[in-house]
């Protein structure tokens, strides 16, 4: 359930970026806040990392702009995709409105990528919300390495492996050079706005 914060009329919306170890969700992250304005940005904070690695979470708040004169920010967060952190997947997911799964393209994670998914809607099951039913986005991540000495998974490979019983909306990305990170940003969060209004209209009807 997104956060109403009346006070200041701001509706806040926390949407995670999901995925095995090393697939790629902080450099989205890095290059989302790279590539914004001050003005709809706040501060990107990373919660304990260790070289390259998340430990905790990485956190990135961006305004979306007005709905019905509340304003909309979403709040990005990063999970650690190292299988032995999964405790700390289950708080960051905690209060969460919409995934994005980032699957990594590279033929030698193909397994890690289903078992992240399954994960995925395991700990969503424990806090009795469905994959099925949240805004939910996939990238298929490292494109560019497409073409190179790295043996790299099909698109329908990655499609058949993680999108045939979801079917939700999938983007081919390289969070590297950028190519397909506003995509899936701007899908996911259009996703998530929608269902979020969706919730306060009932709220609404509940008031009245
Ligand atoms: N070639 C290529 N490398 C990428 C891409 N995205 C991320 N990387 C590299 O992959 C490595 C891991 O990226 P991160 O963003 O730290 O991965 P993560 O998913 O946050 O990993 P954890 O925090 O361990 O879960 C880094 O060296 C990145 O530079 C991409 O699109 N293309
Ligand atoms: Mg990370």
């Amino acid at each position: 359930m997104p956060f109403i914060n009346f006070s200041k009329d701001e509706i806040q919306c926390k949407i995670v970026y999901y995925g095995p170890g090393f697939c790629g969700k902080t450099t989205n992250l890095q290059y989302i806040f790279s590539q914004t304005s001050e003005e709809i940005k706040g501060k990107m904070v990373s919660i304990d990392t260790k070289g390259d690695r998340t430990l905790f979470f990485d956190f990135l708040s961006l305004s979306l702009g007005k709905i019905r004169g509340f304003d909309i920010r979403v709040q990005l967060y990063t999970v650690p995709g190292q299988v032995h952190y999964d405790a700390t997947r289950k708080l960051v997911l905690k209060g969460v409105d919409g995934v994005v799964f980032v699957g990594d393209s590279l033929k030698v994670q193909r397994k890690k990528n289903i078992e992240s998914l399954i994960n995925l809607a395991k700990n969503l099951a424990e806090k009795g919300i469905s994959i099925r039913s949240i805004p939910l986005v996939i990238q298929y991540n490292k494109r560019d390495l497409d073409g190179t000495d790295s043996e790299i998974l099909p698109i329908e490979v990655m499609e058949k492996d993680l999108n045939s019983m979801l079917k939700v909306p999938s983007f081919s990305a390289s969070a590297l050079k950028g190519d397909g990170v506003f995509e899936t940003l701007r899908e996911i969060s259009k996703l998530v706005v929608k269902d979020v209004s969706r919730k306060i209209m009932v709220l609404d009807k509940q008031v009245r």
